[in-house]
């Protein structure tokens, strides 16, 4: 097992997010404050169209949403995307698609998003690490983008891939590294046709923060977290399963459909309930939901399949 496992890689959280954020404050001061405010190209506002899709729950707090993530690009504490992913050029931005499809293209960003009206889609989010939020994404179903590239007959599976840029990602750079690089992800064409299935492009009527994923992420409400890969560069049509960042890091504790599942618990924690991100320090924890509550719409996926094995 490398060194660096248990402290510097996904584990139940040590550090309440309160006290996290106190210590952040103390840190930061001023500082904080002024990179907030001078934080440029988040600035331009998006109108989403409503969508069934959405919960009424009530979204967590934009600064949360925004300050509260995990982006390994970027290192491996919460604070770090925020505070380090300032550098990142989104424009230019090319997503190549490609694989078994017959209209494989190089697009440059706004050619790809060209076609898409964008949604409000307000998701659970649950982290496999035991905490959840309530985002309210802008974004357009992924089925969309697959229609347009057109997948051949034997197409099963969408593989994906993030950036690799060390010189604007310091996670990316230096000694210790989390993961291999680029971060990949991968569903079934099936799980990536499903119409709660979004590319999000922004969130809280903003174009995305780069700490969330700009300029380009994946949504997949029903899934854990760590499935919704940020700052696509590369959608890939293939016939077999794609290989997966969590998967190829540690295969016993990351499967591939990472459906959240109260009922199978993480080999070092349960998954039974989830810290809510805001709900205060003292909060009670929420039972977490079979499917993060989406079962209706996708149970039906997974007929047949043991998820207990198929994890
Ligand atoms: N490229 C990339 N995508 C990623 C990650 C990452 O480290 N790198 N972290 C994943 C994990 S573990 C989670 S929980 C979500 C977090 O998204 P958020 O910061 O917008 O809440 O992004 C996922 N996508
Ligand atoms: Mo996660």
């Amino acid at each position: 097992m490398p060194l660096f496992t248990q402290r510097d890689i996904h584990g139940s959280e040590i550090t309440p997010r309160d006290i996290y954020l106190n210590r952040r404050g103390l840190l930061l001061g001023a500082a904080g404050l002024a990179l907030s405010a001078g934080g440029g190209a988040g600035a331009a506002t998006l109108q989403g169209i409503p969508s069934p899709f959405s919960t009424d729950e009530k979204p967590t707090s934009r600064e949360d949403v925004t300050s509260y993530n995990n982006f390994y690009e970027f290192g491996v504490d919460k604070s770090d995307p925020k505070q380090r992913s300032g550098a990142l050029k989104t424009s230019p931005w090319t997503v190549r698609v490609d694989g078994l499809v017959n209209n494989p293209a190089d697009y440059q960003l706004e050619d790809f998003l060209k076609p898409y009206a964008l949604e409000d889609r307000i998701y659970r989010h649950r982290c496999v690490e035991a905490w959840s939020m309530v985002v309210p994404w802008l974004g357009f179903p992924l089925a969309e983008v697959l229609k347009r590239a057109d997948p051949q007959g034997a197409a099963r599976y969408v593989a994906f891939q993030t950036l690799v840029r060390p010189s604007e990602m310091p996670g990316q750079r230096g000694l210790f590294q989390a993961l291999d690089w680029p971060y990949v992800e991968g569903l079934r064409l099936d799980e990536a046709m499903h119409p709660l299935t979004i590319l999000a492009t922004g969130l809280y009527g903003e174009v995305l923060p780069n700490q969330n994923g700009a300029p380009l992420r994946l949504v997949v409400p029903w899934k854990y977290g760590f499935k919704g890969i940020k700052s696509i560069v590369r959608v890939t049509l293939t016939d077999k399963q794609p290989p997966t960042s969590w998967n190829i890091q540690n295969a016993r504790e990351y499967g591939f459909y990472a459906n959240v599942n109260p009922q199978v618990d993480h080999p070092r924690w349960s998954q039974a309930n989830e810290r809510v991100i805001g709900s205060g320090l003292f909060a009670r924890r929420k039972p977490t939901l079979t499917f993060n509550g989406y079962g209706e719409q996708v149970a039906g996926l997974y007929s047949g399949l043991d998820l207990r094995t198929n994890f």
